[in-house]
């Protein structure tokens, strides 16, 4: 395997070994893990000539300037959080993948005629508050107070966490580029699909991004004795959100493409002999429509409601998250897509389902995606995996559209 490749899949598994919860890769928002891969990462990032920093997010940042005064910037990167038990790709490649690109070129003696920003974003999977993309958001200047406001559970704020971050104060980061002063981003991913294994490829490129909405559904009832209860006088919350959960996996499997997810449920009180008097569902609903969407997310609602008045509950939804598809950038794609022909002689284009730091970094400045295979298509699971042979193939195709990049900023 070429050096920059086992070089890559070492720093992808020292990396995958950076968690909160020794015997699993968990690593969430501003997390003592967090801390180290940020430390680690910024290493590399120093070996392979980049000035370091970290912004007020928690987004780990390598910055390598142009020969030249006034040249453009152009952004690659990905997020450095993970899921709970997750794999070791997610995010991380596509940090470490333009680190031991940057690593090569300059190994060869090439240096871009623009500048270059690789940078890790903090709190793209919205582990800890429910809400993806906060790192992105605050790097992107487009954070909200309301983003500020959303709480663990611990009950913690945002806002509260990051100031404890910051030793005790925190400013939003200013946004750090001039649009007109920006080339583009791109970020490179494993795709988390089926799509590339079955086609028989290592990479491909992305299309569009699907939309997505998340948020929080609170079903209400009455807490009490399991024993001496009766049936029909029981107002129980969790078995109203089990008819919730039935019924929006019934309607996504009868409207592909479209998924929805319940990932988590808090059943309070939370004990063997007590009816659940309360449960707090999670709700992820994505479509690469945003029309569908929106309308798939109405009929969630409104069965919600129906549900808890026939089951005298009370139900209340508190949105967390809602970004539309996102379309990559045409000129970018082309650039990427000549790049996979010239490494493996095709190029496949696909719609990402999972979300990424792109859908934000497409309100800053135009974005291109790579797709590399994972072995049956898992992610979010401790068995994701891509080759080193694959890992090759995407290293070379970065580096190949970097001077693909190179040359037509030149002419
Ligand atoms: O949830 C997602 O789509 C991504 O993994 N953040
Ligand atoms: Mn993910
Ligand atoms: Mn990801």
């Amino acid at each position: 395997m070429p050096p920059a490749a086992k070089q890559l899949a070492q720093m992808l598994d020292e990396l995958g070994r950076v968690t909160d919860e020794p015997g699993k890769l968990t690593r969430t928002f501003l997390s003592p893990a967090m801390r180290r891969a940020n430390a680690r990462v910024g290493q590399w990032m120093r070996g392979a000539g980049l000035a370091v920093r970290e912004d007020s997010m928690g987004n780990l940042i390598g910055r390598v300037e142009a020969p030249t005064v006034g040249a453009k910037t152009l952004l690659l990167g990905s997020h450095l959080d993970t899921v709970r038990d997750a794999g070791r790709f997610d995010g991380a490649l596509g940090v470490l993948l333009p680190i031991v690109a940057l690593g090569e070129l300059k190994r060869r003696g090439i240096a871009l005629p623009f500048a270059i920003e690789v940078i890790g974003f903090a709190e793209e999977e919205g582990v800890r508050f429910s809400s993806a993309y906060l790192g992105s958001k605050g790097y992107a200047g487009r954070l909200r107070a309301v983003d500020l406001k959303f709480r663990d559970a611990q009950g913690i704020s945002a806002g509260d966490a990051l100031r404890a971050f910051g030793n005790g104060k925190f400013s939003l980061p200013p946004a750090p580029h001039r649009v007109r002063d920006l080339l583009g981003y791109i970020e490179v991913h494993i795709e988390q699909g089926p799509v590339l294994e079955a086609k028989k490829l290592a990479v491909g490129v992305v299309s569009a991004i699907a939309g997505q909405t998340r948020g929080r559904l609170t079903f209400q009832g009455k807490a009490g004795h399991a024993g001496t209860t009766p049936m029909h006088l029981r107002r129980d919350a969790l078995a109203g959100a089990a008819e919730f959960i039935l019924f929006a996996e019934t309607l996504a499997r009868g409207c592909e493409p479209l998924v929805a997810t319940v990932g988590t449920a808090a059943v309070a009180p939370g004990a063997p002999n007590v009816i659940p008097g309360e449960v707090k569902l999670s709700l992820d609903v994505r479509h690469p429509r945003n029309d569908s969407r929106i309308a798939a997310l109405t009929l969630l609602l409104d069965a919600a409601k129906k549900i808890a008045r026939q089951r005298k509950l009370s139900c209340a939804w508190q949105p967390t998250q809602d970004n539309g598809a996102t379309t990559c950038s045409p000129d970018l794609t082309a650039l990427l897509e000549q790049s996979n022909r010239a490494v493996q002689r095709r190029s496949l284009s696909l719609v990402s389902g999972a979300g990424h730091d792109a859908v934000v970094m497409s309100t800053l400045t135009p974005v291109a995606m790579l797709f590399v295979r994972c072995r049956d298509g898992l992610s979010h699971h401790p068995d994701e995996f891509a080759m080193p042979a694959d890992l090759d193939i995407a290293l070379q195709v970065v580096i190949d559209f970097l001077l693909r990049l190179a040359k037509d900023s030149t002419q």
